[in-house]
């Protein structure tokens, strides 16, 4: 098994999260997470369903398997869920949680494909947010905590870890805006749940080390090239704010020991030597890329320093957003030339798009969009690439269609079709495509 990228060697898959495949919430012994609780309150979701049958995967997990192998794919990023390994969020460990992943695991690399385990994305064990979640510092030990049961547990087959997924999608949409959960909204005070997540990061990635030595650790995060909407001075401010949030607040920290200068104010919850903690050095990062982010200056009744603005001129996915493949060059050559030498070789660990999907008479799924969308963003990595900058991976964004959280099951980002009344599972014409295109490989 290569624990490590050999030299020459791009890792070439897709991803998935605990939450939104698995289902089987009440199997084994797992807990409750945040987001079962979120998925409860009415009006939470966009059709009213949860995760709780989802894709299935916990049960139909060898059919994911095999179509990952029938993909090519040599890598696969899923996440472990923390409430099936420590259903109260620390202390006892619950062993028929862990096994789920020791199956996957070993599945996997019966395939010759290396798991890429995601410690936490997003599905926090209820108890630890009624103890105040990611607002409270003590969720940093915890996390430190499960990540040493993890690593002892796994750490002799995973072939990567990544610690947190986007924390700050976790920090703005869970805590500061509330359309995620736990459903907070607490502005700019949510920037505590941000430096507790690094926080937690920093703690873990020693805790991984120790567990399980020489298996490479990287941060995941959600980057986007911020652009703003005029050169004047009141636009420029706000998008440079912006970015000081969306992107430094997680770069600059981890790669630098430094908050951006626009965050100095930022508080009180930063303790002396937590920079240290949280500049742990990285093996790689983990960028997932969707779309640029269009900033203005804020608006007379806007309580933030920015205003966000759609993006016109560009095609849009399902979703709405707006589809830019350049971005992603910019965005990686960007990130080599602010970091240079602090900059850990790259992997793409997310990149897709939502479109409807449904499926012809035939049954067939011909995402043509959806095959653009790919071609367009890997050849996006390739330019960067030939810009020198040291890319080691891409993961699709996703393997499945999934439970997308917000939206519930109404956005399909799958390379695999899912009906979700049966979890029976299609490939769509965008899976045969991608395995041409790992096939050719650079
Ligand atoms: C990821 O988050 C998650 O890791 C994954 O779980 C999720 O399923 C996947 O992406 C798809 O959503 O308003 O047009 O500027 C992505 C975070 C935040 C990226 C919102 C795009 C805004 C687009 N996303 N962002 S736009």
């Amino acid at each position: 098994m290569t624990r490590v990228p050999a030299s020459g060697q791009f890792w070439w898959g897709a991803a998935t999260a605990s939450y939104q495949v698995e289902g089987a919430v009440d199997a084994d012994g797992r807990g409750r997470s945040i987001w079962d609780t979120f998925c409860d309150e009415p009006g939470r979701i966009a059709d009213g369903l949860s995760g709780a049958d989802a894709c299935r995967s916990y049960d139909r997990w060898r059919e994911d398997v095999q179509l990952l192998d029938g993909l090519g794919a040599n890598a696969y990023r899923f996440s472990i869920a923390w409430p099936r390994v420590q259903p109260q969020g620390h202390g006892r460990v619950n062993p028929p949680g862990l096994a789920y992943y020791d199956r996957l695991v070993d599945g996997l690399l019966e395939h010759g494909i290396a798991p890429f385990a995601t410690l936490y994305h997003w599905d926090l064990p209820q108890p630890l947010e009624d103890a105040g979640g990611w607002m409270a510092r003590d969720t940093a030990e915890r996390f430190a905590e499960y990540a040493a049961v993890v690593a002892d547990a796994l750490g002799d087959r995973v072939a990567c870890w990544g610690t947190l997924n986007e924390p700050f999608v976790h920090m703005a949409l869970g805590y500061a805006f509330g359309t995620h959960a736990p459903g907070e909204v607490l502005l700019l005070d949510a920037f505590a749940a941000g430096h507790h997540q690094l926080l937690g990061h920093g703690l873990a990635a020693q805790a991984l080390r120790a567990g399980s030595p020489g298996t490479p650790v990287m941060l995941v995060n959600n980057l986007t090239p911020v652009r703003a909407t005029s050169t004047s001075p009141e636009d420029a401010e706000a998008a440079h704010v912006y970015d000081a949030f969306h992107n430094r607040m997680f770069l600059d920290t981890v790669l630098l020991g430094t908050y951006p200068d626009a965050l100095a104010e930022a508080g009180d919850v930063v303790h002396d030597g937590d920079l240290a903690t949280i500049s742990q050095p990285l093996d790689l990062l983990g960028v997932n890329y969707y779309n640029p982010t269009l900033v203005a200056a804020p608006g007379a009744d806007n309580p933030l320093p920015f205003e966000l603005v759609p993006i016109e001129g560009y095609p849009t996915t399902g979703f709405g957003w707006p589809v830019v493949p350049e971005g992603l060059t910019e965005l990686l050559v960007g990130l080599r030339d602010t970091y240079g030498d602090a900059l850990p070789p790259v992997v793409i660990t997310e990149n897709g798009c939502a479109y409807p999907d449904e499926p012809g008479p035939d049954g067939e799924v011909d995402d043509a969009d959806r095959i653009a969308y790919l071609d367009a963003h890997i050849s996006a990595v390739g330019a960067a690439r030939d810009a020198g900058v040291d890319v080691r991976g891409y993961l699709a964004w996703s393997l499945l269609d999934n439970f997308e959280w917000a939206e519930g099951y109404t956005q399909r980002f799958g390379l695999t079709h899912v009906d979700f009344a049966t979890g029976d599972r299609r490939p769509k014409a965008s899976y045969e495509w991608f395995r041409g295109r790992i096939a050719r490989g650079w």
